[in-house]
């Protein structure tokens, strides 16, 4: 829906976060007049200098669906929310922000979601083509909204408002634009036409959402609806289109049939597109098994941009990881500690653990959203000999780890730093990877890191 769509229309923003702040400031950039709600009872100033001449209103319950023609949903709140099911039976169009940038979007999209290795993948695909000279936007659930990185309307050179990309003289300076989606966001997406879009794999997260993992693997799949490049992640079938058709383009750390693939080639481990050599395990500077395939994939998402094995080579042999991500934040006597706050799911937990270079003192607990922990026990009885429980539901993780490793319950990040210095020893590690959200104690994932940071460095002094 474009802006000049819009403007006829009756507007609500629904949520007044990162996203809903992003759309009114994209609308008022357009010229098209809106509304408000949010949870809370009364506007920030942000959002009230937003507001122009809109209405807030304070709480969803108490809007009105018949007052509005179409709703802009942010992507925390759900589509089955009783005001937003109630307006969807009105016929009011309840779409989200990627909806909006995909009207307007000119240049390439490439789209990355999956249950885990979504940030890192889209990160290392925009620092690949960075160091190629080309123009990036890195933006959505990345947490830059996706409507902020668009040129505004007075920029020269630029008219929003046409869909065309694909269709365009092809210049080879255009800008890219990678995005990171959430399956909340596909929830509201319908015509997004990327480049390339992958599903990088699936595991049980946000259970308290989708009835089951097989919903929930249905909405991520629809990030391949309208893609010019289906990337595939041959090792999981959940991520696996509909159709395998010329435009599928198959990644897998395990065959090496696959397009994309890790092969042997004397005596080392290389990726490979094709039969040619990219680049050897030994030069990616991202530890464990999962990052081959997250580096497997950005060379899928980025084939049809036409890059050369050596531009290839050279963007991923200098990627050093993210922040929050198995980041290894300290070294003191001996132990290394590593900062995996991301890790907000079981799969990730799993993952973090496997790829870390000694015995494990895990810290771990939040809000686990629904799911079960049962995954975790195996690699914990193996490579863990402390588990360190904080949060919400350190009680379900207790009851599911009894007896796998020894543990123990702490009220906070500080006392949970203090305790793992005690515990860990020469050539063990320490890994803060929560498998669970961070909202019961923090205000994002990123803020727990930041204290875990913090807390080792006063531990360490
Ligand atoms: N709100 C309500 N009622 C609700 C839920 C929220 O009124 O039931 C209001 C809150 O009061 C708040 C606003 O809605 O004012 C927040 O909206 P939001 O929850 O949609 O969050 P945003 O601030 O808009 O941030 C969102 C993403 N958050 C979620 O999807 C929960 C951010 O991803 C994303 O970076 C940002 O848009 C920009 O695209 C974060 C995330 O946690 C990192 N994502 C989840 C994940 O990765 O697991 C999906």
């Amino acid at each position: 829906m474009t802006p000049q769509e819009l403007s006829q229309l009756r507007v609500l923003v629904v949520g007044a976060g990162v996203t809903g702040a992003s759309v009114m400031r994209y609308l008022l950039a357009n010229d098209v007049a809106f509304d408000v709600t949010d949870g809370n009872a009364t506007p920030s100033d942000k959002v009230r200098q937003l507001l122009n001449e809109g209405a807030y209103v304070a709480g969803l319950d108490e809007v009105n669906p018949s007052n509005y023609d179409v709703m802009v949903l942010s992507p925390g709140i759900p589509r089955a929310h009783p005001m937003i099911k109630a307006a969807l039976a009105a016929g009011v169009s309840v779409i989200g922000d990627i909806e909006l940038f995909a009207s307007v979007v000119k240049g390439d999209v490439i789209a990355i979601t999956g249950s885990n290795g979504k940030s890192t993948v889209a990160s290392m695909a925009a620092h690949v083509l960075k160091q190629c000279g080309r123009q990036v936007e890195l933006c959505g659930n990345i947490g830059t909204a996706v409507l902020d990185v668009l040129p505004k309307p007075t920029d020269s050179n630029t008219e929003v408002g046409q869909h065309s990309h694909r269709n365009q003289e092809k210049n080879s300076n255009a800008m890219v634009y990678v995005l990171e989606l959430s399956s909340y966001q596909l929830e509201s997406l319908q015509r997004l036409s990327p480049l390339s879009a992958v599903v990088l794999n699936i595991s049980e997260d946000h259970l308290d959402r989708y009835d089951s993992i097989e919903h929930y693997a249905a909405v991520k799949r629809h990030v391949y609806s309208n893609a010019n490049y289906l990337v595939a992640n041959a090792d999981d079938e959940r991520t696996h289109p509909e159709a395998n058709t010329n435009n599928t383009l198959w990644f897998s750390s395990t065959n090496e049939k696959a397009k994309f693939s890790l092969k042997n080639l004397a005596n080392q481990q290389v990726l490979c597109v094709d039969d040619q050599a990219v680049i050897t395990t030994d030069d990616l500077q991202v530890p464990g098994e999962h990052n081959v395939a997250n580096a497997l994939a950005v060379m899928a998402l980025l084939h049809p941009l036409q890059l050369t094995l050596k531009q290839l080579k050279l963007g991923l042999s200098s990627f050093h990881g993210l922040e929050h991500r198995t980041q290894l934040v300290a070294e003191v006597n001996g132990v290394r500690w590593y900062n995996d706050s991301k890790g907000t799911n079981v799969d990730a937990c799993i993952k973090a653990i496997q790829a870390m270079p000694g015995a494990v003192v895990l810290i771990a607990g939040g809000q686990g959203k629904g799911v079960d922990f049962a995954p975790l026990r195996p690699v914990v009885s193996e490579r863990v000999k402390a588990v360190v429980l904080m949060g919400e539901d350190a009680p379900k993780l207790r009851a599911t780890l009894e007896g796998a490793s020894e543990l123990f319950d702490v009220s906070s990040m500080h006392e949970a730093v203090e305790l793992s210095k005690q515990l860990a020893e020469n050539g063990d590690v320490v890994l803060l990877s929560p498998a669970c959200a961070s909202f019961d104690m923090f205000e994002n994932y990123q803020a727990r890191g930041r204290l875990f940071c913090e807390s080792v460095e006063q531990a360490a002094a």
